[in-house]
């Protein structure tokens, strides 16, 4: 095996913890906190969640005595998409739990949750923990989307767990990976089980936060890692002064990534897809905004500028996300029948005479190529998978043609010549930047002070992470309290309420405030790549959001 020399270096990397994680194991506890409610629908959650609803809030804390340690097993799972941090996670869990109890064994469930439904294991032993200490991915054991719902699943994932003598499941996912943490919680709970279930919140798209849970890991390493990429082609852009550069940034549904880059390099447009459904903006209008600054921009000689795209944006466009949510249904409902017709052309017949007719229109208007991506597979939620839908060339075609009918009429006399980006993939599995190291390493280590404190259905928590690490508190939140109901499939389901753009929030303002200013003029900046040695004020920076949202 070879290493680049950065690999090497950050092997030597020893994260941050926080004070009150740090020093004799035996000797930090648990203080509960009062009980809690949910977000909202208290009633009906709590008749969902008997067992574990209403539990109070934990910090974590210093003892003044040693505690007894037991020697215990526990098992861990990556599910969903990758986010860099995700093995520090586990190198925080492994090291607390062999500090405590060195028989202590942490097992790796493969591939994500059908790693517990195929009992695909391996014991995670320190050489190779080594190997993969503060690098990105999730390659030490694997991660998947498969999910853990019904009760038959339930039943597997208890069975595997006590063969391994498993006490304690840490599942290390996003807002619908962590609530069907918590049904499972509750089911063991309700089966007395004795196995405890634990998450930690992961997610590059930054949706998994409230009061209670700062930020999602991954968030700060990706958006850093987008941001220089954007920066670079600001800088190229602003050398050849030719192209109009149009980058669709990840994120499913939020548009926290977007908001965070533009924060980080002053694009000329930034689309925000909470403000464009706020604002009832249809995709004419959209584009129309965006002919208007080309054109501005034009007129004062420069025909180049930078576009950023949430992914999820389409969903966002009013007629576009009723024609998504109409797709979504008939495709669920037909599965069959779709399937037996071989031809888009014979697809799209079919759709056309189901749809209402005004979804039928706005379908009809689209580019052949964004139908057949609107019908293609759905996730395994049932939701069309954005990242495959290429809003950034739907959006290129529409504003080419505006402006090709705008030269007919001699009112655009400038040139427009786009490039088209998508940057996804890109971050998900840098190097975690010190942040994501540090809090990522601080999250595991405390996720086992809650397993060992034979806690379960809670997210493990480090709070105050706009501050220097010593500062920092640790704690967990019961899941319940951070869910609503929400309609999934045709029914009410309780699930952790997702954070959106908050359009009243303090990184919003600050975005909104200078960007009629810099949709014209070229006022870029430059953030560079993640620095991981150097001076603290460059290797250490939060997040621009994390930085204004403070906690
Ligand atoms: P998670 O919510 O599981 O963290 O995944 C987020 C994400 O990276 C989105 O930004 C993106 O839309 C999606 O995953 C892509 O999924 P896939 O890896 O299955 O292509």
């Amino acid at each position: 095996m070879t290493y680049s020399p950065l690999q090497t270096a950050r092997y030597g990397y020893k994260p941050k913890l926080p004070s009150v994680l740090q020093g004799e194991i035996d000797k930090i506890g648990i203080n509960p906190k009062g009980s809690t409610e949910s977000e909202a629908d208290q009633k009906k959650l709590s008749e969902l969640f008997p067992r574990t609803y209403g539990a109070p809030f934990i910090e974590t804390v210093k003892l003044d005595q040693s505690q007894n340690i037991e020697c215990i097993n526990i098992g861990v799972v990556l599910s969903g998409g990758q986010a860099p941090g995700g093995h520090n996670v586990i190198s925080g869990l492994y090291d607390a739990l062999k500090k405590a109890s060195p028989d202590s064994r942490l097992i790796g469930f493969l591939g994500g949750p059908a790693g517990i439904l195929e009992n695909k294991t391996i014991e995670l032993d320190e050489k190779t923990i080594d190997q993969y200490r503060n690098t990105g991915g999730f390659d030490i054991i694997g991660s998947g989307r498969t999910k853990l719902e019904t009760s038959e699943q339930f039943d597997i994932c208890e069975d595997v767990c006590k063969l391994h003598d498993i006490s304690s499941l840490i599942i290390i996912g996003g807002d619908d990976s962590n609530t069907n943490g918590a049904v499972l919680a509750e089911y063991f709970k309700e089966k007395n089980s004795g196995i405890s279930v634990l998450g930690v919140p992961k997610t590059i798209d930054g949706d998994l936060k409230n009061k209670y849970v700062g930020i999602s890991f991954g968030f700060d390493t990706a958006t850093k890692t987008y941001s220089e990429l954007i920066g670079n082609i600001e800088k190229d852009a602003n050398s050849a002064k030719k192209y109009w550069h149009f980058i669709k940034l990840m994120g499913r549904s939020a548009s926290h990534i977007c908001l965070e880059c533009a924060l980080q390099t002053h694009p000329n447009i930034a689309l925000i897809s909470e403000e464009i459904e706020n604002n009832h903006k249809s995709l004419t209008d959209i584009v129309l905004d965006m002919v208007n600054i080309i054109v501005k921009r034009s007129e004062l000689g420069s025909n180049y500028g930078i576009v950023l795209i949430p992914e999820g944006l389409i969903e966002f466009i009013p007629e576009m996300k009723l024609l998504i949510s109409e797709l979504n249904t008939l495709l669920a409902e037909h599965t069959e029948h779709f399937s037996s017709l071989h031809t888009f052309e014979d697809q799209s017949r079919w759709i056309n005479r189901e749809l209402t007719r005004d979804s039928s229109y706005v379908f009809s208007t689209l580019p052949n190529n964004i139908q057949r991506q609107l019908l293609m597979d759905r996730d395994p939620h049932g939701n069309v998978q954005v990242s495959r839908i290429e809003t950034e060339k739907l959006l290129v075609q529409m504003v080419e043609s505006r402006l090709d009918e705008m030269k007919s009429d001699g009112k655009f006399k400038g040139s427009f010549s786009p490039q088209e980006h998508f940057f996804g993939y890109e971050g998900r599995c840098a190097f975690p930047s010190n942040f994501d190291a540090d809090y990522c390493y601080s999250l595991g280590y405390n996720a086992y002070v809650l397993s060992a404190a034979g806690l379960t259905g809670y997210i493990s928590s480090i709070h105050n992470t706009s501050k220097p690490v010593d500062q920092w508190t640790a704690g967990g939140v019961p899941v319940t309290m951070m869910m609503n109901l929400e309609q999934r499939h045709g029914k009410m389901k309780p699930v952790i309420r997702k954070a959106l753009v908050d359009l009243e929030g303090k990184p919003f303002k600050e975005f909104s405030k200078n960007r009629d200013i810099r949709a014209i003029k070229s006022s870029y900046l430059f953030p560079g790549a993640i620095q991981y040695f150097g001076p603290e004020e460059v290797c250490d920076a939060r997040s621009i959001t994390l930085q204004l949202e403070g906690e």
